[in-house]
């Protein structure tokens, strides 16, 4: 398919909140606040929140408007070299920054720049596709970026594409015998393959799926979902600790390691958490705290007084590794959500000490030696999604201090005139760069740094849920007039 160029209207510059509109922003979900150790470092005090809100929707709108220039109907923009990305497969788009930036682009409100992506969407994206896609990549981002999008918009049709792409995702979930999704189907054929889903593949649907049934009154989503949480917790160890990867046929751990909070597991257990909050499911709940407390009880440890979480082995809690990724950062913010605050805000505290020691975030360390075991950095949302939950929770100052870091590193870094790019490696001086804008950008940090400081009309502060990709399952406040 040859995405459609569109017409391109400048996008309406509007004032962001004024100050007193910021100021009255709150520390939102209601949950004791521990005491708060001293930050790591003092910093410089920080521009009013309204200016940085500012900032922050200039960065989104330059690289929005790189996406559009060069690669408007592809997935994703190269934004060096000017070129474009097929994430799901070779030849066939979904459009898929456009999908991801859909609520961003609503809580920003730059409603031209909304109805220019859903008209798009409505018409070009194809949910019966003859591609062979990545079943958990297409719920978190395509699923829930139509979901968010309909959630902030009422628009139907964004509804009903969401639909008809979950019914043909599904077979991924029906056509298995232990409930353990396939990775991949054909949109078109329903032919499944991929029998080795790691843990954040098997349980990252929940939230998508569970809101579907509610939407539709079609209970298949869910039911779906739980078949799959249930067949992991099922093959728990006697530690309470799960593996890594499971066989979709067989039900046998493919690997035994517990490796939470990084990835391939990661939003394995942030599902649980927001699945017991979005769904009021108390069985999800239920099984966060079960596990969380195995995890707590068998993989943390301190090094430098900080606190990380080490690789054991499931069934016997044998030490195998100490490296951790950058996007185990999100932990802390869940730490947090799950009624261990004290130690969300320190986990936190560890990756912020990793940003003082580099420009900006590497993709992995050896949290004993300190050493960089990936030096990429794929422009992640993790820590910036970690401040944003901690400062909800907290209202403290230090998150939106070290928030504020974050972004600028990022702007000093990683901003080139085609919009935001990863880096190959930030060990350099300077840091060499790569050529992508991850379609993830769209929806995730500028979202997560806006919200802190804009004071947004369109958030509900304290009701709002957002699942692993940003996007906002609950708490969007619709337009109204
Ligand atoms: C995003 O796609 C989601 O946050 C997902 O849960 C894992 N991480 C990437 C971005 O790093």
């Amino acid at each position: 398919m040859r995405p459609n160029s569109p017409s391109l209207p400048l996008p309406r510059r509007r004032a962001v909140l004024g100050a007193a509109a910021a100021a009255s922003v709150l520390p939102v979900l209601a949950r004791p606040v521990a005491a708060a150790a001293e930050p790591l470092r003092s910093t410089e005090p920080l521009p009013a929140d309204a200016a940085v809100a500012r900032e922050v929707r200039e960065e989104f709108l330059h690289s929005w408007e790189g996406y559009k220039r060069a690669a408007w109907g592809y997935d994703e923009v190269r934004p060096v070299s000017g070129g474009h990305n097929d994430f799901f497969a070779d030849g066939q788009s979904f459009g898929l920054s456009a999908v991801e930036a859909l609520d961003t682009l609503y809580l920003m409100e730059l409603d031209g720049e909304v109805a220019l992506a859903a008209d798009w969407i409505e018409a070009h994206l194809d949910p019966a596709a003859d591609a062979e896609v990545h079943v958990f990549e297409a719920v978190i981002r395509l699923v829930g970026g139509l979901l968010a999008g309909y959630l902030c918009t009422g628009r139907e049709r964004l509804l009903t594409r969401c639909r008809e792409l979950t019914d043909r995702l599904l077979p991924a979930f029906t056509a298995s015998p232990t409930g353990i999704p396939y990775t991949r189907v054909n949109l078109r054929t329903g032919a499944v393959a991929g029998t080795a889903p790691p843990l954040a593949e098997i349980g990252s649907n929940v939230l998508e799926f569970g809101l579907l049934s509610r939407l539709t009154g079609d209970s298949r989503y869910y039911d779906a979902a739980k078949r799959a949480y249930r067949a992991v917790l099922d093959r728990r160890s006697s530690l309470d600790l799960l593996g890594t990867s499971l066989h979709t046929e067989t039900g046998k751990w493919l690997d035994t390691t517990s490796c939470a909070p990084n990835p391939p597991v990661d939003s394995f257990y942030e599902y649980l958490w927001a699945g017991g909050e979005l769904l009021g499911d108390r069985e999800l709940a239920g099984w966060y705290r079960l596990l969380t407390d195995a995890v707590l009880r068998h993989q943390l440890v301190r090094t430098g007084g900080l606190p990380w979480f080490q690789q054991v082995g499931a069934t016997d809690g044998r030490v195998l590794g100490r490296r951790q990724s950058e996007l185990g950062s999100f932990y802390a913010g869940l730490l947090g959500k799950g009624g261990d605050l004290a130690l969300g805000r320190e986990y936190y505290r560890s990756w912020t000490s990793v940003l003082d020691r580099h420009p900006v975030l590497p993709e992995g360390l050896d949290f004993g030696t300190g050493a960089v075991t990936a030096a990429r950095d794929d422009l992640r949302p993790e820590y910036a999604n970690a401040a944003f939950d901690l400062w909800r929770l907290t209202g403290d100052e230090e998150y939106k201090q070290t928030a504020y870091r974050y972004f600028e590193a990022l702007r000093t870094h990683l901003r080139v005139p085609g919009g935001y790019t990863v880096a190959e490696d930030v060990t350099t001086t300077p840091v060499r760069l790569g050529d992508l804008t991850p379609g993830y950008w769209f929806a995730e940090t500028p979202k997560y740094l806006y919200l802190m400081f804009a004071a947004s009309p369109r958030f509900d502060y304290r009701a709002g849920l957002l699942s692993t990709e940003g996007k906002v399952l609950r708490g969007a406040v619709r337009r109204t007039g």
